[in-house]
């Protein structure tokens, strides 16, 4: 599984939403109010499990999707699971690397027959990612790059460690969750080599997501 890294997410704001809402209403209310800010929309499992696979088209006619199962299967399974979601009109996934080349290999190759993109978990952005994942998120991020992934996951909560990790990552995207709720700053998370910000309860839980969107945006 060869694919260039990088992968084909446009980069305009460097801004992805992360819509962890439970209803296809909120979903879709606050993707409209935000629209045109956001390079991408992150859907997990809240909204998928809440309201099935149908709001990642929905979703996609405002921005591109990204599915966010976390995928961390056997090779077998991952496929079938990429399949489904990338039929659903996901634009890409993102999927563990802690179980291994062949399974995460197997996420790429579907992801190349729908030209989507992959990004794989490095080290999760929450304290409990310092107990098993930082220690060998560096091996992760070799991982990322030798299965063909598009780009990894980087925890905005530790700059440094965005730091550490983008020396190995070479041209693959980093996509960073964490900024505002979880404590992390945006353009600290940036400034470490992150490409896109993951961004949700300070958007989605704000009183006025475009405005919250928007004064974001005048950070960058
Ligand atoms: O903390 P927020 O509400 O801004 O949301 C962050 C999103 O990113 C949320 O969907 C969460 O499941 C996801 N995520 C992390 O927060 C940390 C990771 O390491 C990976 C994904």
């Amino acid at each position: 599984a060869t694919k260039r890294p990088g992968g084909i997410m446009k980069k305009n704001s460097r801004l992805i939403l992360a819509l962890d809402v439970e209803s296809r209403d909120k979903a879709n209310s606050i993707a409209s109010e935000t629209e045109g800010i956001f390079d991408a929309i992150k859907v997990g499992y809240p909204l998928m499990l809440s309201e099935g696979l149908s709001v990642i088209k929905e979703l996609s006619n405002i921005a591109p999707v990204i599915a966010d199962l976390k995928i961390a299967d056997i090779p077998n399974t991952n496929h079938l699971i990429c399949n489904r979601l990338f039929s659903a009109g996901a634009q890409g996934v993102i999927a563990h690397a802690f179980t291994g080349r062949d399974s995460l290999e197997a996420c790429v190759d579907v992801a190349k027959r729908w030209s989507g993109d992959v990004y794989a978990v490095t080290e999760m952005s929450h304290p409990g990612a310092l107990e098993f994942m930082a220690p060998v998120a560096e091996r992760m991020v070799m991982l990322a790059l030798v299965a063909g992934a598009s780009g990894i996951v980087a925890p905005a909560t530790r700059p440094e460690r965005i730091r550490a990790l983008r020396r190995a990552a070479g041209g693959l995207t980093i996509i960073s969750p964490g900024v505002g709720a979880q404590g992390g700053s945006l353009r600290d998370a940036l400034e470490a080599g992150a490409d896109y910000a993951i961004v949700g309860r300070s958007v989605y839980e704000s009183a006025n997501p475009r405005a919250a969107a928007e004064a974001l945006l005048d950070l960058i």
